[in-house]
């Protein structure tokens, strides 16, 4: 028999769970960023995350544990729920199995033996300290979504705070904040405020001196970015910075996501619809909860030019190992890709920059661990997601050096800078901005220049919708198919009829398709290798 505070807690969450009923015979898996389907089916997996989240932070001794309401890139129907664990970092892998359980969890009194399970095999005293933030983006569905949150974690006793709307890497910001507010190294103030802050005044350090960047328009997809960009650069200061935001209708809400925004601009290689660039200046997108961002512009002939993710990862890992050069810090730069890096990307890292790739699986989670093994890890998925992470024995080895000279002196105090400029928890699109902007200025290029460090090999994305995604398991790193069995030595056949071909297939973890990537040599052919691996697709 449990005692008195387990089962009160026990017939709390099966009193509340009713309130939430799980929509019969549908399955739920926590994927490649949390949950992520139509907002409408989400009632009773947010709930579920509330009980979760509560068990988590009582696993790490009350550490506090953050829950974004957000479906990112998804469109505006689809509503998503991911934790965050005390570093800001995404949910611990072990962890996203309970996830998966307690969402699945049939009826009321089967969650509530998960529940217990979950506590009895993990040690977990229920009568322990639970502490929870959490925040959304701007859909529709937010609000009654972050209700049934509320209730979960009413449920399971935890206390709650409600950061309200927030970009997704914001909230991250906020749980490292308050989790390493009494240590020795607190990470910022955790509050909205204190991130702006935190920024601002790293940017403002990083580009001391440098000439003021040429203006840059940003499209936030119409979503939470817009206006938390022109709040960031308010702190920032006209003096050092000058942003235009479009796409920019928050209360519009069927428009976030629509023909703007990141993951259009680099899935589709072309314009936001009604964006129309003068040639050569800069441009960037975001995503619907500003963890993206990628750039572009136009030159003269009106010819669009990409710089994805791979281009900010080599922009970035070029400057901070030069900068380490000048500096005479002994500390190793390293980059971590995806297989959708582009081939010349990885070339020009591999052969002109000479710093190691690691490649590891889509999603985030993967990069950001793969990326701590080095100093300085600098990690990027094409799409645009991605920071550069400092290892506290880096941060260390620069605040302790004698710099012999003001050149080695500058060189540390840009690269200090830039750790607290850059995200230390996630890709974060606003911060990734300034990133940019700060190695542009010091090098005085423009997005030509920039786009002139390599050139990329044409590639194609395409997404096709199957019977099962789940039929579609792969391995080293997604670059290969291991079912359905025969399809890859397919895929390979197709392959190598093209010069500098590669194409790969894996299923998205967040949306109910499977992706194709394939490059080539000239455009012509990356669009008919993606045509012909896609076409091996059709009735599966
Ligand atoms: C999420 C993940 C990214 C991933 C993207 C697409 O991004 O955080 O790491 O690249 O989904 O994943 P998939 O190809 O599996 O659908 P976001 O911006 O949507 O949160």
């Amino acid at each position: 028999m449990a005692d008195p505070i387990t089962q009160q807690q026990l017939s709390q969450i099966a009193k509340f769970s009713t309130l939430h009923p799980r929509p019969y015979g549908q399955k739920y898996e926590y994927g490649t960023a949390g949950f992520r389907l139509l907002g409408s089916l989400l009632d009773s997996v947010v709930f579920r995350v509330g009980l979760l989240a509560a068990l988590r932070s009582r696993k790490l001794d009350g550490e506090t544990i953050g829950v974004m309401v957000t479906a990112s890139h998804n469109p505006p129907d689809d509503n998503g729920v991911k934790l965050i664990d005390p570093q800001g970092e995404m949910l611990e892998a072990s962890w996203e199995a309970y996830a998966t359980k307690f969402a699945n969890a049939e009826t009321d009194d089967e969650l509530t033996k998960e529940y217990l399970a979950v506590a009895e095999s993990l040690n977990i005293n229920l009568d322990s300290p639970a502490n929870v933030v959490f925040a959304r983006d701007t859909r529709a569905s937010g609000p009654a979504l972050v209700a049934a949150l509320k209730d979960g974690l009413a449920a399971a006793a935890a206390d709650y705070a409600d950061y309200r709307i927030l970009t997704t890497p914001q909230l991250h910001y906020i749980v490292k904040c308050i989790n390493t507010a009494k240590t020795a190294t607190p990470y910022g103030h955790p509050s909205e405020q204190g991130y702006y802050e935190k920024l601002a005044t790293a940017f403002q350090i990083v580009t001391k001196g440098k000439p003021k960047p040429h203006v840059i328009t940003v499209d936030a997809a119409n979503g939470v970015g817009g206006p938390k960009l022109k709040e960031l650069a308010r702190y920032i200061g006209s003096d050092y910075l000058d942003v235009i935001v479009v796409k920019d209708e928050i209360d519009a809400v069927e428009k976030l996501n629509y023909q703007c925004g990141a993951d259009f601009v680099k899935t589709q290689q072309k314009l936001p619809l009604g964006v129309q660039p003068a040639p050569y200046e800069l441009y960037a997108s975001l995503d619907g909860d500003a963890d993206r961002i990628v750039f572009y512009y136009i030159d003269e002939a009106k010819k669009f030019h990409l710089l994805d993710g791979d281009k900010i990862a080599s922009l970035a890992a070029m400057f901070i190992r030069d900068l380490i050069a000048v500096s005479g810090v002994d500390l190793q730069v390293g980059v971590v890709q995806t297989a959708y890096a582009n081939g010349s990307s990885s070339k020009y890292l591999s052969d002109i920059l000479q710093v190691p790739i690691t490649v590891t699986r889509t999603g985030v989670k993967h990069l950001h661990h793969a990326s701590q093994l080095f100093d300085v890890g600098v990690y990027f998925e094409a799409n645009g997601h991605g920071t550069v992470l400092f290892s506290n024995s880096a941060t260390k080895a620069l605040e302790s050096f004698e710099a012999q000279n003001p050149g080695q002196q500058d060189a540390v105090t840009t690269l200090l800078s830039l750790a607290a400029l850059i995200n230390q928890t996630v890709g974060d699109a606003l911060s990734d901005l300034l990133l940019v902007i700060a190695i542009l200025s010091h090098k005085a290029w423009g997005p030509s220049e920039w786009n002139l460090t390599y050139t990329d090999l044409p590639n194609r994305l395409v997404r096709v919708v199957v019977k099962d995604r789940a039929a579609f398991k792969t391995e080293d790193a997604e670059r290969r198919l291991v079912e359905p069995k025969g399809l890859q030595a397919q895929i390979d056949a197709l392959v190598k009829k093209y010069k500098s071909g590669r194409s790969f297939v894996r299923a998205s973890g967040t949306e109910d398709a499977v992706r194709v990537y394939a490059e080539a040599a000239t455009r012509l052919e990356a669009d008919e290798l993606a045509v012909k691996v896609s076409d091996l697709l059709k009735g599966l």
